[in-house]
Formats: C-alpha cells, structure tokens, sequence
C-alpha cells in the first residue's frame, strides 16, 4: 500500500455508500480497493523512468442517479540505487614514454 484516499457523502442509506475506482482505465500503474481506498502499486515502477504520477481516482455512490467525487493523488518515486556508474567507452588506449613517473596518462570519463 502506498496511501489511501477517503471521501464522505453526507446523504443517508445506500446514497451515502461509494466506491473507490482509478479514473483513468489506461493506468496499469496503480490500483486503488473500492471499498477502503488503499492504493497500491500494480507493477515495479522505474524512477529513472517516470519519477512521478498523478492518479486520478473517483469515488462514486450507490445512490439512483450515482454522484460522484474526484481527487488527484501525486505519487513521487524515490530513488534507489539500482544502477551503476558506467564508462562513456568500454576501452581506452593511452601512450607513455618510458623512464618517467608522475606523467598524464588519460582521463576516463
Ligand atoms: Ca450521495
Ligand atoms: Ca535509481
């Protein structure tokens, strides 16, 4: 779970019951449970990717003619250290006279 969201609805009787949905269909990215708003994650999300998401979720009541609210929840991935630090060339090639100490040799970046 990462958060939850909580709505009230201050009519009576199956009008004031809702259900949680994520408004947006396309997302694969997070869920929320209907019935006590706990967002969570569907899959491993990549911050060197996209490091954050807004998550439009509803929440919609049992009434005749539904009524529904909306919320935004902006979710920010902190980073974890899942990559290396990587050389611009695999290899380098440098040239030295011999016979000599304390000379430049390269800079690898
Ligand atoms: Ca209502
Ligand atoms: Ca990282």
């Amino acid at each position: 779970m990462i958060t939850y969201v909580t709505a009230t609805d201050e009519d009576d009787g199956t009008n004031a019951e809702w259900t949680y949905t994520i408004v947006d269909r396309l997302s694969n990215e997070f869920t929320v449970d209907g019935t006590n708003g706990e967002v969570t994650t569907l899959r491993p999300l990549d911050r060197e990717e996209q490091d954050t998401y807004e998550v439009y979720t509803s929440a919609v009541d049992h009434g005749e003619s539904p009524r529904s609210g909306h919320t935004y929840v902006t979710v920010t991935l902190i980073d974890i250290n899942d990559n290396p630090p990587v050389f611009e060339s695999d290899s380098y090639k440098a040239t030295v006279p011999e016979q000599t100490s304390d000379i430049f040799v390269i800079t690898v970046k």
